[in-house]
C-alpha cells in the first residue's frame, strides 16, 4: 500500500469519482478541489464524505477554483502533493461555444496556474502532474485513426483551450524537468456521466420514456462517430502514467468507433425494444419497431412498460448541432498497450448495458415516488 499524497482537481466529476476510488484502494491520502456552489455537487463521492470515521485521515476536500491561482497555490503549498491529477474543466464542448472565455480560463490557464504553483513552490522535482488531455484535440482529423503522432486540428473553444494546456505541460517538462504527462483520452462514459453528454442523455431519457416519465429524446448530429470506453478502465491509465520512470504522453482509446445512432439502437435493445429510423436530416425520426416481451416482462413487470410499436420517440433538434463539429474520432492506443500493458476491460456492450441498468433502476424508483406523492 502506498502512502503517497495526491491532489485531484475535478474530484466531483465522473473521472474524479472513479479516480478517488482507485487511489483510496491503493492507500493514498487524497485531497480534492471543490468549487463553492449553491447546491452541493458531491453526489458522486458522497460515500467518502459521509463516512468520515472510515476515511478520517485519508480524504480531504478543499474549496478552490481553477480560475483562482491563489487558492491553488495555497492548497498545493499546504499539502505538498506527490501527484496532481488535473481533471477539472469546463468539459462540455457545445457549452464552450457559448462560454469561450471562461472555458479558456479554466481549461487553459487553469493548467498553467497549477504548473506555476508547482514551480514557484520548488516542487518541480517532487510533484508529478497528470493533465486530462483529450481526443477533441484531433478535431478535424488528419488521419483516419489517431495516435500520439497524429497532428491536432481543434474545432471548438474547448479543444483550443485544451491544446494550450497540452503544450504547456510539455513546455514545463522540457524547461524545468517536471514529471508531467498528457493522457489523450478518447470519450469515456459510465452511469456517472453527466446527463448532458450524449451517451448518458440517451440511456437516461430512453429509460424514462420506457416508464412513461418523458415523451421524447431530442438529439443533434446522430452521424457523429465516437470511440467510447468505460471511465473506470481509463482512470487506471491516469494513475499508471504517473508511475513510470519517464514522463510521456499516451492515447487511451477502445479502438472501436460507433455512431450516435448506433448507440441509441443498442441502448433501446438493452431495454427491450428495437428502433426503426424514418426520414432524413432534421426530419429523421426514430419509432419503436419491435418489443421483446420476455425482456420487458422481466424488467418492468405488469403494465409499467409504456411503449408500443409505431410510437415516435426520437426527434432531431438543431439546437444540439455545433458551429463546427468533430465528425469522427477513432483512437489507436498501441503505445499504452505495448509500454504500459494496458487494454480496456469493459466492452462497448457491457458499457451500454451497465448504463441502461442504472438508468432503468433510477426511472423505476421515480415511478414509485410519483405513485406515493
Ligand atoms: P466532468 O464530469 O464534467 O467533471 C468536471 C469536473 O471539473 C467537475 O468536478 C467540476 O466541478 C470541475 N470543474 C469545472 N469547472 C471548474 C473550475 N472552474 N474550477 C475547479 N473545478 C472545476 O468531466 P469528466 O468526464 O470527469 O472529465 C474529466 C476531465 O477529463 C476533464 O478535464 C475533461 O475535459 C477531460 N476529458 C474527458 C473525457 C471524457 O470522455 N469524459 C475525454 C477526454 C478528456 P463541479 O462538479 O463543481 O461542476
Ligand atoms: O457528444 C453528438 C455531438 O457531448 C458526442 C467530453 O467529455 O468527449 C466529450 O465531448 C457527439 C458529438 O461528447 C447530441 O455533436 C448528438 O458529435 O457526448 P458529447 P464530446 O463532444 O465528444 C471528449 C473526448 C471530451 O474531451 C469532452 O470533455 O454526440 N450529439 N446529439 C450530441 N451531443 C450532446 N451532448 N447532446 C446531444 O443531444
Amino acid at each position: 500500500m502506498s502512502n503517497k499524497v495526491a491532489l485531484v482537481t475535478g474530484i466531483t466529476g465522473q473521472d474524479g469519482a472513479y479516480l478517488l476510488k482507485l487511489l483510496m484502494s491503493k492507500g493514498y491520502v487524497v485531497h480534492g478541489l471543490r468549487r463553492r456552489v449553491s447546491v452541493p455537487t458531491t453526489q458522486r463521492i458522497d460515500e467518502y464524505i459521509f463516512a468520515p470515521q472510515e476515511h478520517h485521515n485519508e480524504f480531504h476536500l478543499h474549496y478552490g477554483d481553477l480560475t483562482d491561482g491563489l487558492s491553488l497555490t495555497r492548497i498545493i503549498q499546504r499539502i505538498q502533493p506527490d501527484e496532481i491529477y488535473n481533471l477539472g474543466a469546463q468539459s462540455h464542448v457545445h457549452v464552450s461555444f457559448d462560454s469561450p472565455e471562461y472555458t479558456a480560463d479554466v481549461n487553459g490557464l487553469g493548467t498553467l496556474r497549477i504548473l506555476e504553483a508547482i514551480r514557484n513552490l520548488d516542487l518541480t522535482h517532487k510533484t508529478r502532474f497528470y493533465q486530462a488531455s483529450t481526443s477533441e484535440l484531433y478535431g478535424k482529423i488528419q488521419s483516419p485513426q489517431q495516435s500520439e503522432s497524429t497532428p491536432f486540428y481543434p474545432r471548438s473553444p474547448y479543444a483550443v483551450a485544451k491544446l494550450f494546456a497540452y503544450w504547456t505541460v510539455i513546455n514545463y517538462r522540457e524547461a524545468y524537468g517536471l514529471y508531467g504527462c498528457n493522457g489523450i483520452l478518447f470519450n469515456h462514459e459510465s452511469a456517472m456521466r453527466g446527463t448532458s453528454f450524449v451517451t448518458r442523455k440517451i440511456t437516461y431519457t430512453l429509460s424514462r420514456i420506457a416508464y412513461g416519465l418523458i415523451d421524447k429524446l431530442y438529439l443533434g448530429n446522430m452521424n457523429a462517430l465516437r470511440d467510447w470506453g468505460h471511465a473506470r478502465d481509463y482512470v487506471e491509465m491516469q494513475w499508471l502514467m504517473l508511475q513510470q520512470e519517464q514522463p510521456e504522453d499516451y492515447v487511451i482509446a477502445s479502438g472501436e468507433r460507433r455512431s450516435v445512432r448506433e448507440f441509441v439502437e443498442v441502448a433501446a435493445r438493452e431495454i427491450g425494444f428495437s428502433i426503426e429510423w424514418r426520414g432524413q436530416g432534421v426530419d429523421e425520426v426514430g419509432l419503436v419497431s419491435e418489443v421483446d416481451p420476455e425482456k420487458i416482462g422481466a424488467t418492468f413487470g405488469k403494465g409499467r412498460f409504456k411503449l408500443k410499436p409505431g410510437d415516435e420517440i426520437v426527434n432531431i433538434d438543431p439546437y444540439y448541432f455545433r458551429p463546427t463539429e468533430v465528425d469522427v474520432l477513432w483512437g489507436d492506443a498501441s503505445k499504452a498497450r505495448e509500454k504500459l500493458n494496458w487494454s480496456p476491460k469493459t466492452s462497448f456492450l457491457e458499457l451500454v448495458s451497465e448504463m441502461v441498468a442504472e438508468d432503468l433502476e433510477q426511472a423505476r424508483k421515480q415511478v414509485v415516488v410519483n405513485q406515493y406523492e
